[in-house]
């Protein structure tokens, strides 16, 4: 089986709060290709930015705007072979959408899970209101035209704070080494990620926007993990790539 997944491409319901940056035409593409080349294919949260509201938090009248704004590729994603699971900036979507906290995969002797992340961030945890403040704060920032500013808060800034790519390995590596899985996917950090513990990997295909739009290619049959870039209109470059050993008998 062909899994890709996809996320942090942080929609915004008006194009200064969108950070995608790029034409809808750019997505319905990115779709033509991964359900060409892959059965499932995974969203990985934070897809829709749900948080840069006239209050602050999740809003579900910001995601209906957004579901609005991209409603041709909002329509495709709806199809069988795609699943969703939320993030901490779209968690309105598990209430009006259905998408799952995590999931988890069984194929070809590979057990794969796949969960956006924040969960493992110190700073937002399951839940927390605190967060979403500052995120909406930023949000206005953006508004006033602060883009770089914004960015440098919620990137790298943010980041250091919180030593997030840190908290992220090690919740990989505990699941990896412990908890008897092989893939461990997820996002949130927005950092491209490939890393082995034990016998596993843990891969992060980092954010997706308009001029690099990533996505993880796994395929339990060949026992392939891969982190690629669309690259339209039917190719992908390559980032990297991790290739199970398996036992000579
Ligand atoms: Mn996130």
């Amino acid at each position: 089986m062909r899994i890709a997944s996809f996320g942090d491409l942080h929609l915004g319901h008006i194009p200064v709060l969108d950070k995608f940056q790029g034409k809808e035409e750019g997505l319905l593409r990115f779709d033509d290709h991964l359900s060409r080349t892959h059965d499932r294919i995974i969203m990985m949260g934070d897809i829709y930015q749900t948080d840069y509201g006239t209050f602050p938090g999740s809003r579900s009248d910001v995601l209906e705007a957004i579901l609005k704004r991209y409603s041709r590729v909002v329509r495709r994603w709806k199809s069988a072979h795609y699943e969703g699971i939320f993030g901490n900036h779209d968690q309105m979507t598990q209430k009006l959408m259905g998408t799952l906290k995590q999931i988890r995969l069984k194929k070809d002797g590979w057990r794969i899970w796949l969960i956006h992340g924040h969960q493992f961030d110190p700073f937002i945890g399951e839940e927390g209101r605190l967060p979403y403040f500052i995120t909406w704060i930023i949000g206005g920032m953006r508004r006033k035209g602060l883009r770089k500013l914004a960015n440098f808060l919620e990137g790298p800034f943010y980041d250091f704070g919180q030593r997030l790519f840190e908290r992220l390995d090690m919740a990989a590596r505990k699941a990896l080494i412990h908890g008897g899985n092989n893939i461990i996917v997820m996002g949130h950090s927005h950092q491209m990620t490939c890393r082995s513990f034990g016998k596993g990997i843990y891969v992060n295909s980092g954010a997706c926007y308009r001029d690099d739009m990533r996505y993880v290619s796994i395929d339990t049959e060949t026992r392939v993990v891969e982190v690629r870039a669309f690259k339209p209109p039917n190719e992908y470059c390559l980032f990297l790539r991790w290739r199970d050993v398996p036992f000579l008998k």
